[in-house]
């Protein structure tokens, strides 16, 4: 284990790495915050190739250790440094349960409604399928926030950190909120945590309440 800061290689507008800065502040780690300019295709260039050849942020550097993929990073930083084991519960029915949203998060959130902030951002052609598969996941998200508070039981963990930006920044992408009154109270939740950091957004963005 390192004692230097751990850097987070990150793009501000990009979801995927907000969700480890937010986990790093959660867990009150130092850490330094190294921007990767998505726009002029830094991340395409050998040096970020070399730490992730899939040429992606998020990417940390703790240590010795290079790691990209940012549900691999909410693993990892649970794993070695929550002692109490609350963010990523050890035991097997805990720890599937919070897998199942990392797997969410890796496909319907980001097929949904990342793809459909990403399309209005950068100005690239809309496909309305993003917004159906939105309204699924927010569907089946607010009867399961119905019967519990986060995700995976009665307390945060990295599922609900995994989960967290793109929902919250869902109407940056014309996907709304307004339907979904136990979807933002879970979001009010996270936010009200000890240590929670919004990400950055684009000045011209719509607001996040609609
Ligand atoms: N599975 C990856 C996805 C990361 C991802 O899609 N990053 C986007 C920014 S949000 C990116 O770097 N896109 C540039 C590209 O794919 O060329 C993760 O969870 O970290």
């Amino acid at each position: 284990m390192s004692t230097a800061p751990i850097r987070l290689h990150r793009f501000a507008l990009s979801g995927h790495a907000h969700r480890v800065q937010l986990f790093l502040s959660l867990l009150g780690l130092p850490h330094e915050i190294v921007e990767v300019d998505l726009a002029r295709g830094e991340h395409k260039q050998p040096g970020f190739l070399a730490k992730n050849p899939f040429g992606q942020v998020p990417v940390i550097e703790d240590g010795a250790l290079t790691l990209a993929d940012s549900n691999a990073i909410l693993v990892y930083l649970a794993s070695r440094y929550d002692d109490s084991g609350r963010w990523l519960p050890r035991t097997p029915e805990g720890a599937a349960e919070v897998q199942r949203w990392l797997s969410v998060a890796a496909g319907q959130l980001a097929a949904g409604p990342a793809t459909a902030r990403v399309e209005v951002l950068f100005n690239r052609p809309r496909d309305p399928k993003r917004h159906e598969i939105a309204k699924q996941l927010f569907t089946l998200m607010e009867a399961h926030l119905a019967a519990q508070p986060f995700l995976a039981g009665a307390a945060p963990t990295i599922a609900d950190i995994a989960m967290y930006t793109y929902t919250a920044h869902a109407p940056e992408g014309g996907v709304s909120l307004q339907p979904y009154p136990q979807l933002r109270a879970w979001l009010a939740r996270i936010e009200a945590l000890p240590g929670f950091v919004g990400m950055t957004r684009r000045p011209d963005a719509s607001p996040l309440t609609d």
